[in-house]
């Protein structure tokens, strides 16, 4: 491995990179340059149509917002199974899981109430295909879908600059290098910037109605904001500046869809809002992480 001490130090690449398997940081032991399975592992099957492999990360939670969503609108058909996906011990490596997400990154969803199973992958693909499916939190305007549409993938294209950029530098890089934190941080902020002047004027992202758009960058930018990522980074960017970000992020967060979803496949934060399995609605009250395992 090579270590720099810190970000002056001089890297000349080689002709040709090569892995090293050290190259440290907080997901170096999954991180590797090819895709496939290594394992074999078929993924589970519950009752429900709708079966979701996930984690709570901000894109996993996009998609259990979305079911519980529906859920609360009277969707029975969103009824769901959430199996857990550990990224940290390879399971999105598995080959059952890899049939579904060849790109080995949850959340993935399989639908087995159409004349095949359906598999769908990328969450912003995964809330398109609930939102036509359900004909929910998708405008049916032309022009407002669009709209709608625009935000939803503006968030699939600026989240990987947070997360994979700013995210990794800041909190998970081996150790602190001033040049990525500097860019990336600029990046994010004009990100904020851009999400807190159209907030200024529109309720939602998509205008009066809260769209599937919302619920992709909520658990990104809101989260952030609030001060749920990336240990002190809300006071690092000064996040609570964008206030117009501030107030969205608040609305939405009053909504027990979003409670609930939150919840889902989470690992980490307090037992009470942990539920690693999601079968039955009846799981919220019944099988969180303090009822099941009380003693800790
Ligand atoms: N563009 C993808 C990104 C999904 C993604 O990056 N998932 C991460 C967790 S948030 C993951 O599964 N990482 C495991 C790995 O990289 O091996 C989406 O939105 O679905």
């Amino acid at each position: 491995m090579t270590q720099q001490s810190d970000d002056t130090a001089a890297y000349t690449p080689p002709a040709v990179w090569k892995w090293d398997k050290q190259n440290g940081g907080k997901f170096a032991s999954i991180n590797r340059p090819i895709a496939g399975p290594t394992h074999e592992q078929d993924l589970p099957v519950g009752k429900h149509p709708l079966q979701l492999y996930s984690l709570a990360t901000p894109n996993g939670v996009k998609v259990t917002i979305m079911l519980e969503e529906l859920l609360a609108l009277g969707h029975s058909g969103a009824e769901y199974d959430a199996w857990l996906i550990r990224i940290g011990d390879g399971n999105q490596f598995g080959s059952g899981f890899v049939a579904a997400n060849p790109n080995s990154k949850i959340p993935a969803l399989v639908d087995h109430g159409t004349a095949s199973p359906t598999r769908v992958f990328e969450s912003g693909a995964i809330l398109l295909y609930l939102a036509e499916k359900f004909a929910a939190f998708l405008p049916a305007d032309h022009a407002k879908r669009t709209e709608c549409l625009n935000w939803l993938f503006w968030q699939m294209g600026s989240a990987p600059y947070l997360g994979g950029g700013f995210g990794h530098f800041y909190a998970y890089a081996p150790f602190k290098m001033e040049y990525p934190i500097d860019r990336f941080s600029m990046e994010v902020k004009r990100q904020l910037d851009v999400l807190d002047r159209h907030l200024a004027e529109n309720q939602y992202m998509a205008g009066d109605d809260y769209s599937i758009a919302d619920m992709a960058i909520w658990p990104w930018y809101g989260n952030l904001i609030a001060g749920n990522l990336y240990g002190d980074s809300a006071t690092f960017l000064d996040t609570q500046s964008y206030t117009h970000v501030v107030r969205w992020q608040q609305e939405i967060w009053q909504r027990p869809a979003v409670k609930r979803g939150r919840k889902v496949n989470r690992l980490a934060g307090k037992p009470s809002d942990q539920l690693h399995e999601r079968h039955d609605a009846s799981d919220f009250d019944l099988r969180t992480e303090d009822k099941l395992n009380p003693e800790g």
